[in-house]
């Protein structure tokens, strides 16, 4: 690596600890756009615009520790989404991973890669031999990439997605548009499926659905910023907000803490993935944040 690259680095990439003493690693754009990401479960923990203004929300109740999920950022869902067999939206979230490179592109943007492999905890769960690697990179947007390869004799079939914490600000006045169309699964009443029916939609009570084969653009508006969401490989979207009653049955997340934040979460939750031995998956999301005022 030149010197240039190093001392760029040095200036865009730094590490501190974090969770279970493991590194967070934060990266600074030259755009002014920064972003912090743990090895622990491979979390983007915040992301902030060149203004300052926080793009991801964050609790602050958080119950810290190896095993423990943090509630916020982008939490990694693998290989199972929601509840089942495994840890609630799998292990990825609650396992360490490796920063196995860290890079500037020809572009000028800062990027690092993170990988999970199995350990012997993991294998009791879920027994194969599976790699999966999360590239981050940040310019003037911020793209995600996942890769999952099954290094297993045996197929496998697993779920992901990227569950990601909006800072709307104030959810009552943030609206989701692009959805009109598409089929969902309603979690909230017994996963019976319907077609939403709005343009836009609004929020004023608790929702926790999945768009199936959802539009691969859609725009998130909120007081706070506005986003535009773009997923590839990935074929659903979850819009989750948990709203006054289920704030109150979280002990990680502050009172009245769900008008500030909203996942829209890329994945593929509804069908899961099949991987024959050798193949891989990639997926990956980009988001793009506008601030006015
Ligand atoms: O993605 C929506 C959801 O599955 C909700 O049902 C809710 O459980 C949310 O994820 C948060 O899950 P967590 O395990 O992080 O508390």
């Amino acid at each position: 690596m030149s010197k240039a690259e190093t001392d760029f680095i040095e200036n865009h990439i730094a590490r501190e600890a974090g969770v279970a003493g493991l590194s967070v690693v934060s990266l600074v754009h030259s755009s002014g756009y920064r972003l912090s990401i743990s090895e622990y479960g491979a979390q983007i923990l915040s992301w902030t615009h060149p203004s300052g203004r926080e793009l991801l929300y964050l609790s602050d109740r958080l119950a810290l520790g190896l095993g423990k999920a943090i509630r916020g950022g982008i939490p990694l869902v693998f290989p199972q989404f929601g509840r089942g067999p495994l840890p609630a939206h799998g292990f990825a979230r609650i396992k360490p991973w490796k920063v196995v490179r860290e890079q500037v592109t020809d572009s000028g943007a800062v990027s690092v890669t993170l990988r999970l492999t199995p350990d012997a905890e993991v294998l009791t769960m879920w027994p194969y031999a599976f790699l999966a690697e999360l590239d981050v990179v940040l310019s003037e947007v911020l793209v995600m990439t996942m890769r999952v390869v099954n290094g297993d004799a045996s197929p496998f079939s697993f779920c992901s997605a990227f569950h990601t914490y909006f800072a709307v600000g104030d959810c009552e006045h943030s609206v989701v548009k692009g959805l009109k169309n598409s089929k969902f699964v309603d979690f909230l009443r017994g996963r019976q499926e319907y077609t939403e029916e709005r343009d836009i939609l609004t929020f004023d009570s608790p929702i926790d659905r999945a768009y199936r084969n959802s539009p691969e653009s859609l725009v998130l508006e909120s007081p706070n910023a506005r986003f535009v969401i773009t997923k590839q490989g990935l074929d659903d979207t979850v819009v989750w907000n948990p709203w006054l009653e289920g704030n109150r049955s979280m002990a990680d997340l502050a009172e009245g803490d769900y008008l500030k934040m909203l996942c829209v979460e890329s994945g593929n939750v509804l069908n899961p993935v099949t991987l024959n031995p050798g193949e891989i998956h990639i997926s990956g999301q980009l988001l793009r944040a506008g601030v006015s005022g």
